[in-house]
């Protein structure tokens, strides 16, 4: 087993950093180059990581297959919710190592890994065993000459492909619908976050998920394990979240062996803010949306648009909010911002904060680095940011930053706030504040948004269709959703004269 003793304070394990394997058809294996992962609380390395090479990856794939063709691929689906189930009971058992694990990987907040991600990875799998155990297939009697009826079938090896945001939480989303439709998987963790996908791999050896099921391979993307996955031959299908600059290399990819793709990519979220809203509940909801998670989350608004008449009010109480936030140790319980993933990353978004300036924006909280006078400072960490005062066409407006930051800029209609907000070449979510009903329904007609929220944000049912328009992706998970993509229906057609 891997040991998962690292002291949140420092960011590093107990000892020499831990070895985070590779799993391959039921055992970890460590063969070939190794990679650092770096901890962004404190830029020290907290793991060493084994990257999967061409031959790990394909006896990962082979592996899978092979499972396909076992006992797994005829499992009734009962008996894989039964098994969906366990593995929840699982993580539920392994939670405080999973909780440790997120940590150490991203910085988070130990609150946010105990509230948010880590249930919601076991959330994900009782959610999909419920929903496989009771969707139904279609039917038809066809003018009383035929029967036909729909039979649902494992798509079969899919690679799973996922970023470092919120690293269980989206890897679970795929996998338990994954493994409930009977399909074999081939995990890509991000590089930044070996660590919770690793503990999965324990999880699923002790609940007896046969070989070969469910794999894990660590590395990069192009010339690594990422692209070993999405062009190997004998994979069906890729389901991925990240970047849409990475959705278009990994569709390149999968043309060659027309394998499916489900994408769940960027955003450039609005949020409306009307003056008939609760300002209370719009100014902690802003505050949220745009900052949790340290703004790493694709849902996260970054324009906000505010009517005239508050225009000035919720500006000004936005901007005090984002400069009270403080920064504590992720082990505090009572830290609640976090720093960016990697000094990669934070150099992108001061860039950001640099540009913004350059462009005439005027910053009305942040827009630099927090300094602390201990370990922290080696870390990754920027403050909140308020932006205001740049045109719809400025860069900072068009362009997803994934950080801490929002800027906001007044309208004065609904017509204007609805093309304001569908001025993106994006289309993942929508915020809108507002008392008025009927507002709120002709948001949800008008906005070219896959998930409109009214009065809330990240408010999640694990049966509704989740996924975005233009470059934010392709198709649709969550519910029946996701059933569809993760399983192929036959057709039966039986005479019946
Ligand atoms: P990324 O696209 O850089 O990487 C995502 C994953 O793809 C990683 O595992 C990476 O190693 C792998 N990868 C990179 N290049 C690859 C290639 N050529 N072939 C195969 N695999 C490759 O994204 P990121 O920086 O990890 O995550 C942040 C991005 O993810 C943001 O754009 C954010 O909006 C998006 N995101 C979208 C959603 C959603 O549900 N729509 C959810 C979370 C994050
Ligand atoms: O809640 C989910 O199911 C989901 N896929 C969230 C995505 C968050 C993006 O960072």
């Amino acid at each position: 087993m891997t040991s998962w003793t690292p002291d949140l304070m420092s960011g590093r394990p107990a000892g020499e950093p831990g070895l985070l394997r590779n799993f391959v058809d039921g055992r970890f294996v460590a063969d070939g180059k190794r990679f650092p992962k770096v901890s962004p609380v404190t830029g020290q390395t907290v793991f060493e990581v084994a990257e999967a090479g061409p031959d790990t990856v394909d006896a990962a794939v082979r592996a899978a297959r092979r499972a396909m063709r076992g006992p797994w691929g005829r499992m009734d689906e009962r008996e894989r919710a039964r098994m969906l189930n366990a593995i929840a009971d699982e993580l539920d058992r392994r939670f405080d190592d999973l909780v440790t694990a997120e940590v150490a990987d991203t910085g988070k907040p130990i609150s946010q890994a105990r509230t948010l991600d880590v249930p919601r990875g076991a959330a994900n799998f009782r959610a999909f065993a419920e929903i496989v155990a009771t969707a139904p297939t279609e039917s038809f009697v066809t003018g009383g000459r035929a029967l036909n009826y729909a039979v649902r079938k494992p798509v079969g090896v899919v690679a799973v492909i996922v970023p470092w945001n919120l690293p269980l939480l989206l890897l679970t989303w795929k996998v338990a619908p994954a493994l409930a439709c009977g399909n074999a998987v081939i995990v890509k963790p991000s590089e930044e976050t070996p660590a919770s996908a690793t503990l999965l791999a324990e999880v699923m050896a002790a609940v007896g998920v046969p070989d070969g099921v469910f794999n894990v391979v660590h590395g990069f993307g192009p010339g690594s394990a990422g692209e070993f996955l999405t062009t190997h031959p004998e994979v069906d299908a890729i389901t991925f979240t990240g970047e849409s600059a990475t959705g278009s290399a990994i569709m390149r990819a999968a043309a060659d062996g027309v394998k499916a793709v489900s994408f769940e990519l960027g955003g450039k979220n609005a949020g409306l803010v009307f003056a008939d809203a609760d300002l209370d509940a719009a100014v902690e909801g802003s505050v949220r949306s745009s900052f949790t998670n340290g703004g790493q989350v694709c849902l996260c608004t970054e324009r906000l648009y505010v009517q005239r008449p508050v225009f000035e009010e919720f500006t000004e109480r936005l901007a005090r909010r984002a400069a009270g936030q403080g920064f504590g140790w992720p082990s505090d319980p009572a830290t609640g911002t976090m720093p960016l993933i990697s000094h990669g990353h934070r150099e992108k978004v001061l860039g950001y904060y640099d540009l913004a300036r350059a462009e005439g924006a005027t910053v009305l909280a942040g827009g630099d680095v927090p300094v602390f006078g201990d370990a922290r400072d080696g870390g990754a960490y920027v403050r909140p940011t308020v932006l205001t005062g740049l045109g719809q066409d400025a860069r900072t407006n068009r362009e997803e930053i994934f950080g801490p930051v929002c800027h906001v800029a007044p309208f004065d209609d609904e017509d204007e706030a609805f093309a304001l907000a569908n001025d993106s070449v994006y289309g993942l979510a929508a915020t809108v504040w507002t008392r008025d009903v009927g507002r709120a329904h002709r948001a949800g007609a008008r906005l070219d948004a896959g998930i409109v929220w009214v009065n809330t944000w990240f408010l999640r049912d694990l049966r509704t269709p989740f996924g975005g328009v233009k470059a934010s992706g392709i198709g649709r998970e969550g519910g029946v959703h996701s059933l569809a993509f993760y399983s192929e229906l036959t057709n039966v057609c039986v005479d019946l004269t």
